[in-house]
């Protein structure tokens, strides 16, 4: 056991963020030690056991190649090439995220993936805990207590790392020492997880290198495929009605019988290929989704937190663990880099906050997008003129989507342009139902003027 060793380091969750950053550390030679309150899911499954999917993206991947795991990742992943869009009436449509298959995002099986890295840490020297959740941490005498095996066991720590989720017990204990500034924003929406199993031959039942969409205005269905060719299907709309709208909300839809007439109405090119749509309602809990904002991640030199600890977010963009994963190259760059932890983290913090909350406000405005502006006609021309002005003007104008997606420049940079291209694009479409009366002397003119080039390996 590492404990005041200062050349230790102690992980708090062998989650996504957890087990990475436990091995970039144990390769930059920490001694680590991780305390996860499950067990080990190489032994009992994963937990929950359902076939959950997450969207990898460059952030990610980029992460998971300096800690030698993307290779292993990849080979279980399937390629997601763009939306398909599918209306309420009409063929479904597939616009591409990006100009080629080079610009895709990768769904991923959560328990494959967090099994993948935590062999990972493992094989980089980290020792892992299982079955130890923790439970209280005396800072004055730099101790921390976990659960497990029905006793408290109790550590000494140099620092601890906060990857224990968004539910954090080391973010309780760090405010109960020292008020962080907590807030946490309710979308007032919630989720239901369903399944479209694999067809009868053993393939998938559609199209399974995209990520498909149900936009529905102000609520929506969405699809990823899994590499054991189902799908994991997500329904996401309003917890309560506000009595403005006839739109369905979890407590009109709260039986089972309730959800299939929703999806008869809604959804009815989904509902045949959801044969156990009744259980997986009934069986399934409602998700909630939030954003938590903290005015400070970390205590000196003591504890610092990141990943959904520090700044869970609505999961509209698929960054959530795109961006923990990001923290975590920041944070083990940040220790590598100053003498001491304190420095380390304030760095750490400093250098992530504005990025962590731009792409929060980033999510919440993809949510808008998805379940209502992905089919209506404005927003469609403004992304063809936005695929122009890429062309146009290379390294300069580049879609919102790719900024996010394909590219590493900070998440708070990508707010910024997006934000002087959204009014370009708004402007140079006012009035127009094509591309033809665009005034591309204008624009250009505009996107010169306001837009600095971005450097080749952003
Ligand atoms: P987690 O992965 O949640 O890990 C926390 C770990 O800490 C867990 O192992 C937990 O058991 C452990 N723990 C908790 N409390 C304690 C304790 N007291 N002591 C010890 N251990 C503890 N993000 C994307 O980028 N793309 C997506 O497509 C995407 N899809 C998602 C789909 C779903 C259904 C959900 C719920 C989230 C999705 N996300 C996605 C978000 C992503 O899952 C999170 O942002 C990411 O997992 C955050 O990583 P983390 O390590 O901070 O937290
Ligand atoms: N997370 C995702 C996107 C953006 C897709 C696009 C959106 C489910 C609980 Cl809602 C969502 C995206 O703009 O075309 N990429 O990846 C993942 C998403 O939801 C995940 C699966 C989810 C939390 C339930």
């Amino acid at each position: 056991m590492t404990g005041t060793d200062p050349r230790s380091l102690t992980i708090v969750g062998a989650g996504l963020a957890g087990a990475l950053l436990a091995t970039l550390l144990a390769q930059r030679g920490w001694r680590v030690d991780v305390f996860e309150r499950r067990g080990d899911p190489r032994l009992h499954g994963y937990a929950g056991g359902r076939s959950i999917n997450l969207a990898l993206a460059e952030r990610g991947l980029h992460a998971l190649r300096a800690a030698d795991a993307a290779d292993a990742v990849l080979k279980q992943a399937v390629m997601m090439r763009g939306r398909m869009v599918h209306p309420l009436h009409g063929q479904p449509q597939l616009q591409r995220y990006g100009r080629d298959d080079s610009e895709v995002i990768w769904s991923v099986a959560r328990g494959e993936l967090n099994i993948t890295l935590i062999d990972a840490a493992e094989a980089a020297g980290a020792t892992l805990h299982f079955d130890r959740g923790l439970e209280s941490v005396d800072f004055d005498g730099r101790t921390a207590s976990y659960r497990g095996d029905r006793k408290l066991h109790t550590h000494p720590f140099n620092a601890l790392l906060g990857c224990d989720g968004a539910g954090s017990t080391l973010r309780a204990q760090m405010a109960a020492r020292r008020d962080l500034g907590e807030r946490t924003e309710w979308l007032g929406h919630g989720y239901k997880e369903l399944e479209i199993p694999p067809a009868r031959d053993g393939g998938f039942r559609i199209e399974p290198n995209a990520l498909h969409i149900w936009p529905r205005g102000r609520y929506m269905c969405i699809a990823l495929p899994n590499d054991e060719r189902n799908f994991t299907v997500t329904l996401f709309m309003a917890l309560h009605g506000d009595g403005s709208n006839d739109d369905p909300d979890f407590d009109s839809v709260a039986t089972a019988a309730d959800a299939r007439a929703l999806f008869e109405r809604d959804f009815a090119d989904a509902l045949p290929l959801i044969p156990e749509l009744e259980r997986d309602f009934e069986a399934n809990p409602i998700g909630s989704l939030a954003t938590l904002r903290l005015d400070r991640w970390h205590l000196g030199g003591d504890a610092v937190l990141l990943g959904d600890a520090a700044h869970a977010m609505v999961p509209f963009h698929g960054q959530g663990m795109n961006c923990a994963f990001e923290d975590c190259v920041a944070l083990a760059d940040c220790i590598k880099s100053h003498a001491g932890l304190a420095e380390a983290f304030a760095a750490f913090e400093a250098a992530r906050k504005p990025d962590a909350s731009a792409i929060q406000d980033m999510a919440l405005e993809n949510y808008i997008e998805m379940r209502d502006l992905v089919d209506d006609p404005d927003f469609l021309l403004q992304q063809s003129l936005e695929r122009k002005l890429q062309e146009r003007h290379p390294g300069r104008f580049i879609p919102h989507y790719s900024m996010v997606t394909f590219m590493r420049i900070p998440y708070s940079v990508a707010l910024e342009r997006s934000n002087v291209q959204r009014a370009i694009l708004v402007a140079a479409t006012r009035g127009l139902d094509s591309l033809d009366g665009v005034d591309w002397a204008a624009v250009d003119a505009q996107v010169e003027r306001q837009l600095t080039p971005l450097a080749d390996d952003a």
